[in-house]
Parts: structure tokens; sequence; C-alpha cells
């Protein structure tokens, strides 16, 4: 028996909710099926210890509902995760989601119908969907990987990947969880760089196994006054059109002027201020030409280079943390809360894979080249199978019998990140190659989706039933993200950004975002609709 609607969205994340809602102002009848069993996406998910933003909380939430946004109250610059997922159900609750959500359900299988323009739809309980518009709503960093690392299956303690963390803590023991526990982190990219300054305020011994240091900066967070919130609400209005923008819809804004046409002290100045100011400043609001000029950029890392060593009272543990294989903001750059000074404190103890990698795991720990270390918990903050994974888990079959992951093997080609050749009516929203990957999500969340909505209207409007890129414009595409790519330091550094993950070695190093600003982006999906849909074929 299967279920027929209007539209089928995978996931109930941020995208997937305001989908569903959008779709159904339309009238249609929509359906959402969601792996976890309630709605946030990676805010459902990531519950380990330090989850939070590095946005500003008050530019990441929805801005399409004023209700939502009068009646919400940040208390946190950059709110934690429990307060994410409160506010998504907020929402949820607020406007009714939940009735066309079915939660615990994974799409395993999605099959397109030429002959009646259906995307069929099979689910892991056994039943089946069918709907003409499928919206991929499954998240850029959802899929997450493991570390292949002989006997990881044998360790007897307790262990969790972060982005499947236990909600209570291990053992349901909450703020006591490491409390006389020898922890082991493995990964120090964003995510290993919260949890670690958290594990190290209380277990008894920390060791963080560093397979590469990254170039963090400081986060800054503080609290919101009610009289600081009451001005944000009556602010949104400029807030949100200030992040749409800048660049990454973030609300900092490159700074005009090179790092090499400043002298010394004006830039060192500069620095400084950037380097004491809350959020992503540092990295989005430098010096423009830090991400597109290694001379400007080797000056920015030099400097970030020297406040490492500062903080770090052993210089040979200040070293190990220094990245010395790639330039500041090349990488996604951790914020922190003294990060660098857990380092300093003598529960915590570094490791460098490079110099001492982990040869397995064993019952007790973890076993490296020199060492054995004995551990009650392994965190593994080990990253995700980025942009492309939570598309690949799914067995999506196009027209002819086409395979999206054999498509894709060579890396993703997509037209504006939405649409792929040979699979008509399937939207990828926040999907390879489209602006909301290198964005600000929630605000490159709202373009995404409403260029959709737009499109199903025009769609309905004109009575037609399929959608789908041409070849050309999708091959122009392709060529234009790579291009754009080339012209910043992006390509320079091994990250997800670029495909790499050392745990899928099948996975092709290929830029996956898109690095031409959000507003860029937005444009060049205005000008394809104002167009009439250049670049797609409607029938
Ligand atoms: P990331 O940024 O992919 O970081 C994963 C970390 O785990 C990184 O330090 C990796 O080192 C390390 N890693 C991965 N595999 C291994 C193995 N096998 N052994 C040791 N260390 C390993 O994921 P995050 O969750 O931190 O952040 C993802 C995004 O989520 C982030 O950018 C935010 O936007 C939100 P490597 O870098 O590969 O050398």
């Amino acid at each position: 028996m299967s279920n027929q609607y209007d539209a089928i969205i995978i996931g109930a994340g941020i995208s997937g909710m305001y989908q569903l809602h959008k779709l159904r102002e339309q009238g249609l009848s929509v359906k959402v099926y969601e792996t976890g069993s309630g709605v946030g996406g990676a805010w459902y998910w990531n519950k380990y210890p330090g989850c939070r933003f590095d946005s500003e909380s008050y530019t990441y939430g929805y801005s399409w509902s004023e209700e939502v946004l009068q009646e919400w109250d940040y208390k946190e610059r950059f709110a934690a995760q429990p307060d994410t997922e409160r506010y998504l159900n907020f929402v949820a609750d607020k406007y009714d989601f939940r009735k066309d959500i079915q939660f615990n359900t994974r799409v395993t299988k999605a099959t397109y119908n030429e002959a009646n323009s259906q995307w069929d739809v099979e689910l892991d309980d056994g039943s089946t969907a069918s709907a003409e518009i499928l919206v991929s709503a499954s998240g850029p960093l959802n899929a997450h990987t493991l570390p292949r690392i002989p006997g990881i299956d044998s360790f007897k303690g307790e262990w969790a990947h972060t982005a499947r963390y236990p909600k209570e803590g291990f053992g349901g023991r909450g703020a006591d969880q490491f409390k006389g526990k020898r922890v082991g982190v493995i990964g120090t990219g964003a995510t290993g760089v919260q949890v670690i300054q958290e594990v190290a305020k209380t277990a008894d011994s920390l060791t963080v196994f560093q397979l590469a240091p990254e170039w963090c900066a400081p986060l800054k967070n503080g609290p919101i006054s009610p009289e600081e919130m009451k001005d944000i609400k009556a602010n949104y209005k400029k807030i949100f059109a200030e992040c749409n923008e800048t660049f990454g819809a973030f609300h900092h804004k490159f700074d005009e002027r090179s790092a090499l046409e400043v002298s010394d002290e004006e830039r060192e100045a500069f620095f400084e201020k950037k380097y004491n100011e809350s959020g992503f400043g540092i990295w989005l609001g430098n010096f423009h030409d830090i991400m597109t000029d290694s001379k400007a950029n080797d000056l920015i890392t030099d400097f970030i280079a020297r406040k490492i060593r500062s903080r770090v009272d052993n210089p040979k543990t200040a070293e190990n943390l220094i990245p010395k294989d790639h330039g500041f903001g090349t990488r996604r750059v951790p914020m922190e809360t003294k990060y660098f000074e857990c380092y300093n404190q003598p529960n915590v103890k570094l490791v460098n894979l490079k110099e001492t990698p982990i040869e397995e795991i064993l019952p007790e720990g973890v076993k490296c080249s020199d060492e054995m270390y004995d551990l009650d918990i392994i965190i593994y903050a080990t990253g995700f199978d980025a942009v492309t994974g939570s598309l690949k888990r799914i067995d999506i079959t196009g027209k002819d019998g086409l395979k999206l992951t054999d498509k894709w093997a060579n890396g993703p080609r997509t037209l504006l990140g939405m649409q792929t050749v040979g699979f008509p009516n399937l939207f990828t929203l926040v999907g390879p190659h489209n602006g909301a990957t290198f964005c600000n999500i929630p605000r490159c969340i709202e373009q995404n989706v409403e260029w959709v909505t737009d499109t199903v209207a025009y769609m309905k409007k004109n009575n037609f039933h399929s959608i789908e890129p041409t070849l050309e414009a999708e091959d122009a595409w392709t060529i234009h993200v790579d291009e754009t790519a080339e012209g910043t330091l992006f390509p320079t550094a091994d990250s997800w950004f670029m495909g790499v993950n050392i745990n899928d070695p099948s996975k092709k190093r290929t830029f996956m975002l898109y690095a031409g600003g959000q507003q860029n982006y937005r444009a060049e999906c205005d000008k394809a609709a104002e167009n009439g849909y250049e670049g797609f074929v409607l029938k």
C-alpha cells in the first residue's frame, strides 16, 4: 500500500521544517520522514557536551515568523545545543509541524518513475510512499564517520561519536559523567575543540589524540541581557538585511582594505581587535584578501601562531597545536573558549598522532606506537561524510536506472546545487555546490527553500510535471564552482570543504561547497527563475 503525496521531504531539521511550512502554505499534501525521534536535525543529533553555535544566536533563527522572532529570547550570544533544540521544538509546536512528520523512519530508497513523473520512496519499516516532488533536507553534516582503526569494536569502556552522543551523558550521569574517569578524545575539528574544553573541566584525565591541529580562535561567548534582547527584537529586520549583504550571511563583513596595504602597526592592531571580538570576525570580518592572497594569509597565520604560543605554557605542546600545513581560515575555523589553556592543566595530555600514530584500539584503551593509554571513555569527534554523505546513504535511482552515487562518483555535478541531470523533481537543499553550504546556514536555507517553493508553484501554475537541468547548464555551473574555488585559498588545504575524509578513501578530492559568496549565489538563483528557469527543462 503506497502513500501518495504532492511532496516528500527527507529530514526534519531546519530546512525540512521550513520546506514543509512553505509547501503546506501552497495547499500541497506534504510528508516529512525523519530518522530521529524529534525535530532539529543537526541540533537533535549533536548532544555532546559543549555543543553550541559559532554564529551569533540572533542571526541563526528563522526570520520568516515575526511571532517566533518576538516570542523567543536568546540567553547567550552563542546558544548551546539544548537551547537550539528547544527553539526548534517551539517552532514545530507553534506551526503544528509534527502532524506531517513521521519520526523514527529512515528513507532507504528513492526511485524515479518516468512514466508518471513520480518518486517512489521506500522506508525502513517496509512501507512505501510516492510524490511528484522529492526534497532532500538531510543535512550537509549528518552522515557521521568513525575512524578505521583496527580493534575499534573491542573497546570495553563507554564510547560514542559526538553526532550520536547519549542525551543524558554516558551512563545517564549528566554533569558527573567524566568525574573520576580517564577520557580519550579522537579528533580536534570544530566539534573536538568544543568537547575537549568541557571534558577537561571534570575528567580525572583527558588524552587528546590529534591528527591535525586547527587554527582555532576565541568565541567570546557571553550572556544576552533582557535589555539587549529587546533591542535585538526591535532590530531583526536590519540584522537579517545586514547578514544578507555579507559573503557568508554571518554578521561579519570582510574589511575592504588589503592586509598588505596597511602599516605593520595598523595591521597588528586590527588583528588584535578582531581576535578580541566575539565570533567569526577574525575570519570573515578580516582584511578581504586573507582568503584569496597567500601573502595576506601568511600575516594572519603568523599572528594566530603567536597567540597560540603565548597561551600554551609548554613550548613543545604549543608547536604541536600550531598547524604547519595550511594557512588560517583555509579549513573551518573552530571557535574556542580557553581551549589552548586546557593543555596547561595537569589532567590534560596532547598526543600528536603524526609522531606516534594509533596502532589499534584494545579492550583497555588506545595503543599508540610509543605508549598504551588505558581509558574508561572514548569520544570520537571524527567528523562526517560531509555534504554528500546523507544522500549517498539513500539508494537513489533516477532516469534510465542511473544511480546518484555512480553519477557523483568523481564528485558532485549540479545546477545551482539544487538539481542534477537525470534526477528530475529532486531538489537538494544545502546540497553540494549550493551557496547554502558556506553560509550561516539558516539564512541560506531560507533562500533555498523559498526558491524551491517558487519553482514548485511555477510548475503547478503552468501545468509542468517535471523539472531537470540541461547538461550544458550543469556543466557550466560545475566549472563555475571549481573556478570560483580556485580563486580562493580553500583548495590549498585538505578539509571536508574539499571532500577529504581519511575514513572514506573512495571520496574524491573536489570542492564541495560554493565559494562565490551567498549574495552572488542568491542572484544566480533569482536570475534563473526570472528567465523562465533558464538552464532547466520543464515538461
Ligand atoms: P571535522 O572538522 O571533519 O573534524 C574531524 C576531526 O577528526 C579532525 O581533526 C580529523 O583529523 C579527525 N579524524 C578523522 N579521522 C580520524 C582518525 N581516523 N584518527 C584520528 N583523527 C581523525 O568534523 P567536526 O565534527 O569537528 O566538524 C564538522 C563541522 O560540523 C564543522 O566544520 C562545523 O561546521 C560543524 P583530520 O582533519 O582529518 O586530519
